[in-house]
């Protein structure tokens, strides 16, 4: 069979690379990627999902351990979310970051390939949401290091204390959907449970 021209080219891409490189010309290289990779700063992806409709939408991984330093980036495959941290500047959500953390908030990603960056160097337990979809569970967490601060407490640690009057509770699916501190350990990246589309 004759190979189409994309597969000709795609043939002849691979021989290009496969030429270009001498075994120990590869081997150098090997070692500078592998040094490269070694010292630059760690990204963690978490994609943002939903089906055709919209009725199920969801973070993948909805748990996932960090070391302090490492940049998570959230990008958008289907629909429209947003990642906003449990934080009171953020309509009232309660401190579920720790205290010194930065609290941030994407705001709409719409399209599919949209995406927001966050560095987290302040190691504990850190909740965000979706804002259109958190009464329906989208949210998520992450562990930096230690799993301490506000995120590691019960969801209404907060009731009862001074200055927290307006803040929100978590909604219950919210609740159930936020995988355990200890699972994300124990897995390091938590799937969510289920069919996924
Ligand atoms: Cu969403």
């Amino acid at each position: 069979m004759k190979p189409s021209r994309r597969e000709f080219l795609k043939a002849g891409g691979l021989a290009l690379v496969g030429f270009g490189l001498v075994p120990d010309r590869r081997a150098s290289v090997a070692a500078l990627l592998g040094a490269r990779r070694r010292s630059a700063a760690v990204l963690e992806v978490i994609e943002m999902h939903s089906d055709a409709i919209g009725s199920r939408v969801w973070f993948d991984p909805i748990g996932l351990y960090v070391e302090p330093g490492a940049t998570v980036r959230w990008i958008v495959r289907e629909n429209v979310h947003t990642t906003t941290a449990y934080h009171p500047q953020n309509d009232h959500h309660p401190l579920r970051i720790p205290e010194s953390a930065v609290a941030w908030d994407s705001g709409f990603l719409v399209h599919p390939g949209d995406h927001f960056e966050v560095t987290l160097t302040v190691p504990g337990v850190y909740d965000y949401y979706c804002m259109p979809h958190e009464a329906v569970g989208m949210v998520g967490r992450i562990v930096v290091g230690q799993p301490s601060g506000p995120g590691a407490e019960p969801f209404d640690y907060w009731v009862g204390r001074p200055g927290t009057d307006s803040w929100r509770h978590v909604p219950e699916a919210a609740r159930q959907t936020l995988p355990s501190v200890a699972r994300i350990l124990h897995e390091r990246r938590v799937h969510p449970p289920g069919p996924r589309r």
